[in-house]
């Protein structure tokens, strides 16, 4: 196990919705450490950098014209294997392709309104993480249940 860390978005349709908190429980419960979390609206300079991969599919225009069409919540979360395990959570790409149990799987029915952005591997996370936090906006701090949580 690796601790890493992750780029959480709380997409605009989540927000909307008022499943940001069941969302963010979630992610929580698992014992993963939120250590940055802002809700803020995303420039279309940073969706396009953010989203750079997707440049030219057919989606590209809408999905950034959604992610800055209303305010999401950015979390950084640190723990083992924090990419993977919020990947997990998160569920597949496509709701309909999503297990039950999954965030995408429980409250989703459309690709395009899938609720929740998780960095997809190492290299994207290191890059999303400082995309949308300062350094001063991740704090370093100890819990006292970390023993519950980590061996
Ligand atoms: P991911 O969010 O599970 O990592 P990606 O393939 O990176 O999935 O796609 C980024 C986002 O673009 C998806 O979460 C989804 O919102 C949107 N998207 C991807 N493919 C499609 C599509 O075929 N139609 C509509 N939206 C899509
Ligand atoms: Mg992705």
């Amino acid at each position: 196990m690796t601790t890493e860390q992750t780029l959480v978005l709380v997409k605009p349709d989540g927000v909307q919705r008022g499943l940001a908190g069941k969302i963010i429980s979630r992610l929580e419960s698992t014992g993963l450490k939120i250590v940055g979390m802002k809700l803020m609206q995303i420039s279309d300079e940073l969706a396009a950098t953010h989203y750079g991969e997707h440049k030219g599919k057919p989606f590209y225009e809408g999905l950034v014209g959604f992610i800055t069409s209303s305010p999401v919540i950015a979390i950084c979360l640190e723990g083992p294997d924090a990419i993977s395990t919020t990947r997990k959570i998160m569920g597949a790409t496509n709701p309909a392709d999503s297990a039950p149990g999954t965030i995408r799987g429980d409250y989703g029915v459309d690709m395009g309104r899938n609720l929740i952005h998780g960095s997809a591997n190492e290299d994207d996370a290191v890059r999303e993480v400082s995309l949308f936090f300062s350094d001063a906006e991740l704090l370093s701090y100890k819990r006292a249940t970390e023993p519950w949580i980590v061996e």
